[in-house]
């Protein structure tokens, strides 16, 4: 059965809310399909990069474990029914004084997650450590300022105006993969796998702040169970179908990749010294 939006007994115990998450086929499948795939996806790099030798690759694909690390962790908090509550939204939201079911775990564990794709992107883009730190603090900053969105019940306005800090830091990070990084991709000789990379981030990552928009936490036009499958289907596209790409291309063309003994974020001869 599909979760509407508005229950009619509100789970209130963590057990309660678990079991209201099991009874909801769709929406437990949302987590439990994830928390397999991240899986898979650890198991995958495991078996594929072993051999991976050179320090600044092993670099690139430990960040890309940590990713799913991350997700398992995640996804479970969402299952086990401890990242979840139900939240009275305010007056003016189209569910006003109704309790809705908010997935707050997910825009606090972005925080952790995130910080690692751009940190891989980054490195494949043969940047410097001065923008790659400057896209991790962008995009904590936009986690936090969207977990505030979803939990602020005191207004509307105020829900809206975190939304709004948060796309802020969303679009400086767009800006820095867009110019930035494709410029410097071409000077390293990455540009074939970073437009791939950048597409999928890109459109993907737009997704998140339209979900939300449409979701339960903003518009209220979808369903809560539409809401997370949607979020969980970027998720593979940004996280697991991103991370197989660069693996793979890690292990077929490591010399692009490598650079010696250099642990630094920045290509030998290429860009500014970090
Ligand atoms: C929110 C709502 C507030 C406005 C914006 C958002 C953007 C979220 C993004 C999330 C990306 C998450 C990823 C997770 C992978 O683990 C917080 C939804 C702009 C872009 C890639």
């Amino acid at each position: 059965m599909a979760t509407r939006n508005v229950v009619l007994q509100v789970p209130e115990t963590q057990q309660e809310i678990f079991e209201f998450v099991f009874e909801d086929t769709l929406l437990a499948l949302s987590f439990v399909v994830n928390i397999a795939l991240a899986g898979l996806t650890i198991l995958f790099i495991v078996a594929l990069a072993r051999g991976v030798t050179d320090p600044r690759a092993k670099l690139i694909v430990i960040s890309t474990m940590l990713i799913s690390v991350v997700s398992i962790s995640s996804y479970t908090g969402l299952a086990s029914g401890l990242t979840l509550s139900f939240i009275e939204m305010p007056a003016g939201h189209s569910l006003a004084g109704e309790e809705v079911l908010t997935m707050w775990g997910r825009y606090l564990t972005w925080a952790f997650s995130t910080p690692f794709i751009l940190i891989v992107l980054g490195m494949i883009a043969g940047s410097n450590i001065t923008k790659i730190m400057t896209t991790v603090a962008m995009t904590i900053a936009m986690c936090v300022t969207g977990l505030a969105a979803a939990l602020t019940t005191s207004s509307l306005l105020m829900r809206w105006w975190w939304f709004v800090l948060s796309s802020a830091f969303f679009l400086v990070i767009i800006y820095v993969i867009m110019v930035d990084w494709t410029r410097e991709a071409d000077r390293t000789g990455t540009s074939d796998l970073f437009t791939t990379l950048k597409i999928l981030t890109v459109v993907g990552w737009f997704g998140y702040p339209i979900l939300w928009a449409l979701g339960v936490e903003g518009f209220a036009l979808l369903e809560v169970w539409m809401t997370s499958w949607g979020y969980s289907v970027l998720d593979i596209i940004t996280k697991y179908i991103v991370t197989v790409l660069i693996v793979l291309y890690v292990i077929e063309e490591p010399e692009t990749i490598t650079a010696d003994a250099d642990y630094g974020t920045t290509l030998k001869g290429v860009g500014t010294p970090a």
